[in-house]
């Protein structure tokens, strides 16, 4: 490629080792375990898989690809579209790839995402044959710099037999410094995370690998990935204003200062919604400790909403990722970037008491979340940190319009067809309509208020005489008429809606 490597390999140990994407491909054998960066679209290799799904689409094989989380186009979607993953853990959000797990072709194993590193460590999803991780630089010390996310990128690592990396010269410099890595022991061995605040630091700038493991150098010019971006609406404005109005009653019951508490936001439309609101609430000095940064945080930190931010990943959108270079330049000493065993371990989302908000597909009328699964059977995306946070968070809010598909599909049901998160890990639930704090309530005094509070209008009556109902003909503590429970789900499947009395003609 003739590009002078100087500056970005910088330790002798790895020179020479320049191969080919095509040539690293060839290295991979069927049944192979890979070990692959990436987070959210950002961090990941991009040559490495459209090589190695090249030759997928000539050869007969198929390999288990684990990452830190969902991977773009060039990942995700060519090795799925080429057909060579036989299992796929631990999330995923591609199109292409949800089409071939719920058509059987493929394996996914949905896993809370703080509890991959550890799989990997014990030894559950087998030997790591291959780490193929993005890079910015190698630097004197022989520290791997990551790109735009960490993810799981160090104990891939340490754990693999070889490492692929591919040196992305087009990753700005700037990314040099923004990482945290730190690697837990074995458990039964291990001291607490010594991280007591959000903006510590613990770890190296970069990810430590023996040389003598790295099989192959890959150079790569292609760019960050962005992600669709959101742009508030009227309703996704109306869930954070209510969002925010919660947040406001908290601060005003003298239970969170002005400056709340860490705040953890998931992904998509609301949460960037949200996050956009907080521009003009009365919130100041907040703390972020998150999986991942979208857009608005740049927004927040100029505007002195936010002070720091601790992710494991960016989520950005195309005029972010243009700017990235200039923007890291500027917010360096405001965001951190760790490994997502720490940003989403249970130890620190306690010891912080984050703030955590995630959006499910839906949510029933006694506080159980389902984040992952359509009508039961057909996987969305994964249940992603949301389940990390949702157990340990000092306040766990689940935001969502209260209606999908037109109104067709109402998000409050009686019963979740799919369990992600438990009635005893849910606090709050915000939709359009309202908001229901739930802390304190017994089952039934919960179904009672989420139905009052978040429902849609047109559903109310419908989930009222549900929980009647099951509280005069069954009884008990939570009420569930087991040969109904599944009514609204099951009059979609047959008349296109959840309305009882509606019949939609397709
Ligand atoms: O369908 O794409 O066909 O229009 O789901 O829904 O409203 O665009 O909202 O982009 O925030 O995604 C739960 C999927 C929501 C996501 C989910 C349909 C809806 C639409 C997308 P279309 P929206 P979002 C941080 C934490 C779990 C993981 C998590 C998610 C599509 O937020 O994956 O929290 N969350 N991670 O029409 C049928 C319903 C539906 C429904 C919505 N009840 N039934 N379809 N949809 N509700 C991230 C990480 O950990 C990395």
């Amino acid at each position: 490629m003739g590009i002078d490597l100087t500056g970005i390999i910088r330790n002798k140990d790895f020179e020479g080792k320049v191969v080919s994407a095509e040539e690293a491909a060839s290295w991979i054998e069927d049944g192979m375990n890979l070990g692959m960066s990436g987070f959210t679209l950002f961090g990941e290799p991009k040559e490495f898989p459209l090589a190695l799904s090249a030759r997928g689409e000539k050869e007969d094989f198929k390999v288990n690809l684990y990452t830190g989380a969902s991977l773009g186009p060039t990942a995700d979607q060519s090795m799925a579209e080429a057909g060579i993953i036989n299992l796929r853990v631990p999330y995923q959000g591609n199109a292409v790839m949800r089409g071939k797990i719920n058509a059987g072709e493929m394996k996914y194993i949905d896993q809370h995402l703080s509890h991959t590193a550890e799989e990997v460590r014990k030894g559950n999803l087998g030997k790591i044959d291959y780490a193929i991780i993005e890079a910015a630089a190698i630097t004197e010390d022989g520290l791997i710099i990551p790109t735009g996310s960490v993810g799981n990128s160090p104990i891939f690592v340490q754990e693999a037999d070889h490492v692929i990396i591919e040196l992305n010269t087009t990753a700005p410099k700037e990314y040099e410094g923004l990482h945290d890595i730190y690697v837990l022991d074995e458990q039964g061995e291990r001291r607490e995370v010594p991280l007591y605040d959000v903006g510590g630091r613990i770890g190296e700038i970069g990810i430590k690998v023996d040389p003598a493991k790295v099989a192959g150098i890959i150079l790569s010019e292609q760019p960050d990935i962005p992600s669709p971006l959101f742009d508030p609406n009227e309703e996704t404005q109306q869930i954070a204003d209510n969002l925010l109005e919660f947040l406001d009653g908290e601060v005003a019951a003298g239970k969170l200062p002005k400056s709340l508490a860490p705040l953890q936001s998931g992904v998509g439309s609301v949460a960037n919604a949200v996050l956009n609101g907080m521009k003009d609430s009365q919130f100041r000095d907040i703390e972020v400790y998150s999986e991942v940064l979208q857009d608005g945080i740049f927004d927040l930190i100029d505007a002195g909403v936010v002070k720091f931010a601790s992710a494991t990943a960016f989520s950005l959108s195309k005029k972010r990722v243009d700017s990235l270079g200039k923007d890291l330049a500027k917010y360096k000493d405001k965001v951190v970037f760790r490994p997502q065993e720490i940003t989403n371990h249970p130890e620190m989302i306690r010891r912080l008491g984050t703030i955590s908000f995630n959006t499910p597909i839906e949510v029933d009328i006694y506080g159980n979340v389902n984040s992952t699964h359509v009508s039961g059977s057909r996987v969305m995306n994964g249940i992603g940190g949301s389940g990390d946070f949702a157990r340990n968070a000092r306040i766990t809010i689940f935001v969502t319009a209260s209606l999908a598909k037109g109104g067709d599909i109402s998000t409050i049901v009686p019963f979740v067809s799919h369990v992600d998160h438990t009635e005893h890990d849910v606090d709050v639930i915000v939709t359009e309509q309202g908001f229901a704090d739930v802390r304190g309530l017994a089952p039934v005094e919960r179904a009672r208020k989420i139905i009052a509070n978040c429902a849609h209008p047109s559903y109310k009556d419908q989930l009222t005489k549900y929980l009647d109902d099951a509280i005069e003909t069954v009884g008990g503590h939570t009420p569930h008429m087991l040969d109904k429970a599944f009514d609204m789900h099951t009059n979609l499947k047959e008349n296109g809606t959840m309305h009882l009395d509606q019949k939609v003609s397709k």
